[in-house]
């Protein structure tokens, strides 16, 4: 389905007001911004302000060239990701075996711009806005000198599963189209945000903070930017990470200073974080309006936003094998891994019958809260084709509906019990 008119109105709106702010800031007066929107030169081209992001122009038009070929800086074989082009999706089947995180060579990847190169030498980090008393900078040496935390936690993108909305409702979503790879564990060190925050004195009366990224340009619009609610960033596992799994953070990963917010969709978690707004108003970016929201007929707009602005991550649960598995016969282990944004998983419910009889899984420690679990099944498998099945139920008895949310235009969030395709030989 494509944008609804009213969808467009909404966001060609509030992109003019925003261009407006801007041009009001540069010192432009209402009558002739108004000449500008008038035009029809579009205000943004017409001020010099940037185009749209790469996320909607990359939806467009088949390019003719690789325009992905210099997106990041890790390889990315085939045996590892599948390739969306901006985005490279962990292949499933590599994690087994392996131990709880993912390596750092091995975990999905998804920006919507290039990485950009930043010297860790002259990298710094601006905490500012209406909301704080002073002004404060930080080098990468200053904040390693604040006490750090490490702590092992899942990113997740908003997007993951979205390939089963596709089968649900018989319709492909537009965007990559995602199976479950859209996730990674990893051994975060960074410091809490909190800590930063502190430094530059929070005044009473701060609402929003907005972490912003440095790739895509210095625009106007945030476009690699989110904000969350003041109690979030200042919650104890909300830390800006210098470290990923022991190492230095790849600039593939958000190099050298990301956000981490656990458990909060991928985009939650800004890399590159080269400025911190903290706001006593109502901070808005793409990714609270344009995306990062549950738009559609189930998802009422609560006004300024056009649906349901999302945080948490839900329950779901993927197989460590390829999409269209080839079995042996005989005894063997079938394994897999379940999460959940919000907490740990309590159990995990496994049918490698397409759902005639369900059985629970072994799970394996650890089993940490906005990370994943591991568990398996004993098999004796039988030639034939099969359809494998996950059901996960979190601590807070959050469990894997059959089928998942109700559609919402960009396909967030599906966490349904998906047939996983087997042929045993
Ligand atoms: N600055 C910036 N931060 C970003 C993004 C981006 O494009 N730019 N992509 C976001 C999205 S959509 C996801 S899912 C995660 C992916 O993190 P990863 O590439 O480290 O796996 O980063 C988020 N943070
Ligand atoms: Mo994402």
């Amino acid at each position: 389905m494509s944008e609804t008119d009213e969808q467009r109105a909404y966001r060609e709106e509030r992109t003019d007001e925003l261009v407006w702010e801007r041009a009001r800031a540069l010192g432009m007066s209402r009558k002739r911004f108004l000449e500008v929107l008038a035009s029809g030169a579009g205000a943004a081209a017409a001020l010099g302000l940037g185009g749209r992001p790469a996320v909607a122009q990359a939806q467009g038009h088949a390019p003719h060239f690789n325009q992905y070929a210099n997106w990041f800086v890790k390889p990315t074989p085939a045996e590892y990701f599948i390739d969306h082009g901006h985005a490279k999706e962990m292949r499933w089947e590599v994690m087994k075996g392996r131990g709880y995180t993912v390596a750092n060579d091995i975990f999905y990847l998804q920006n919507h711009f290039p990485v950009p190169r930043i010297d860790p030498k002259t990298y710094k980090l601006r905490v500012h806005g209406d909301a704080v008393e002073r002004e404060v900078e930080f080098s990468l040496d200053e904040l390693k000198k604040l006490p750090s935390v490490t702590l092992t936690r899942a990113v997740e993108c908003a997007e993951n599963g979205r390939v089963f909305y596709a089968v649900q409702y018989k319709k492909q979503m537009d965007g990559a189209q995602w199976r479950l790879g859209a996730i990674g564990v990893a051994e975060w060190t960074g410091v809490p945000m909190r800590a930063v925050l502190e430094r530059a004195r929070v005044k009473p009366g701060a609402r929003d903070v907005m972490p912003v990224g440095l790739d895509g340009g210095q625009d106007f619009r945030n476009l690699s930017a989110r904000p969350m609610p003041l109690d979030r960033a200042m919650a104890d596992d909300t830390l800006l990470v210098y470290g990923m799994n022991g190492q230095d953070l790849p600039p593939d990963h958000g190099g050298p200073v990301r956000t981490l917010v656990p458990g909060w969709i991928g985009p939650a978690s800004i890399k590159w974080t080269g400025r911190v707004e903290v706001s006593s108003k109502v901070l808005i970016s793409i990714f609270n309006t344009e995306y990062g929201v549950l738009i559609g007929p189930d998802y009422p707009p609560q006004p300024p936003f056009p649906g349901v602005v999302l945080s948490w991550q839900n329950v779901k649960s993927a197989f460590e094998l390829p999409m269209n598995a080839v079995l042996p016969s005989g005894s063997q282990v079938i394994s897999g891994r379940s999460w959940s944004g919000k907490s740990s998983i309590r159990k995990v419910d496994v049918s490698l019958d397409g759902g005639k009889t369900w059985k629970p899984a072994r799970l394996r420690e650890p089993n940490l809260e906005k990370a994943w679990v591991r568990w398996d099944v004993d098999w004796t498998a039988v030639p034939g084709n099969y359809a494998f099945r996950a059901r996960a139920t979190d601590t807070l008895g959050q469990t894997q509906p059959d089928k998942g949310p109700p559609y919402n235009f960009h396909g967030y969030l599906y966490d349904g019990v998906v047939d996983h395709p087997v042929w045993v030989f």
